[in-house]
């Protein structure tokens, strides 16, 4: 399967994506997390989150989750120890409003040659980080985007385009307050031709269709399966509030 093909090919309908972290639950969980989703229409598993993942943790949980759901399934990495064979595609990203060269690009160069080898598909996206920026921010060493300053994520993003990524995702950060405000996605939107994806703090219908009426392509949700009981019910909920 082509992921980004597929990405493509669904991105008029716009879609939903879950983040599942194998650092915090067993392969089998995560399968049972992943088939739930599915179920609630989700449209693709993204695999990452902590960074002290172990690869082991990461290639059990991917393989777990293959085995129970059709979707492609997407390494969402913090670094390249978290490459596996078993993924279908993996976000090749840059974290572009970094201050480090860690995050830019030296993690890149360590993990292009793995992903050639293992033959997994690489695509190509720009990652930007919007404050409150959380623990990503952090560890990201990011120079966080001011709310209140839609045309320096307007800048960043088409910066990204420019680059010839595919895709451009602004994050809030996971378990943000508040998500990416509506009026810098439409900056962004309105600035750039190509996908733009948006996470961080989306627990509610409500955020999620402001987010997709003022732009957002995809939407990414990750605390959201943790917190509820009924995780088929809870991404039912925010599908049908997106989908057109
Ligand atoms: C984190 O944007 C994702 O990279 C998801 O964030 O955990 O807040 O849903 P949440």
């Amino acid at each position: 399967m082509n992921v980004l093909d597929y990405i493509m090919n669904r991105i008029g309908e716009k879609m939903h994506m879950t983040l599942i972290d194998p650092a915090e639950q067993s392969p089998d969980e995560a399968a049972r997390i992943a088939h739930e989703a599915y179920e609630g229409g989700t449209d693709a598993i993204m695999i990452g989150g902590s960074t002290h993942i172990k690869p082991e943790d990461v290639d059990k949980t991917v393989i777990r989750i293959k085995e129970k759901v059709p979707l492609p399934v997407i390494l969402f990495p913090g670094g390249a120890h978290m490459i596996s064979r078993y993924a279908d595609a993996i976000y090749f990203m840059s974290l572009l409003n970094s201050t480090s060269i860690e995050f830019l690009v030296r993690q890149q160069v360590l993990g292009a040659p793995i992903i050639k080898k293992l033959g997994i598909e690489p695509i190509p996206m720009g990652y930007i980080i919007v404050e409150p920026g959380m623990t990503v921010g952090k560890v990201g060493k990011a120079e966080l985007i001011k709310r209140d300053r839609p045309e320096d994520a307007a800048a960043y993003a088409l910066a990204a385009q420019y680059f010839g990524m595919k895709l451009v995702y602004l994050e809030a950060g996971s378990g943000a307050p508040e998500p990416v405000p509506p009026s810098m996605i439409r900056a962004v939107k309105e600035t750039i031709d190509i996908p733009l994806i948006v996470g961080g703090g989306i627990r509610k219908e409500e955020d999620a269709r402001k987010i997709v009426s003022a732009g957002a392509d995809i939407i990414v949700t990750g605390t959201l399966v943790e917190e509820v009981e009924d995780i088929k019910g809870a991404i039912s909920r925010i599908v049908r509030a997106i989908k057109l």
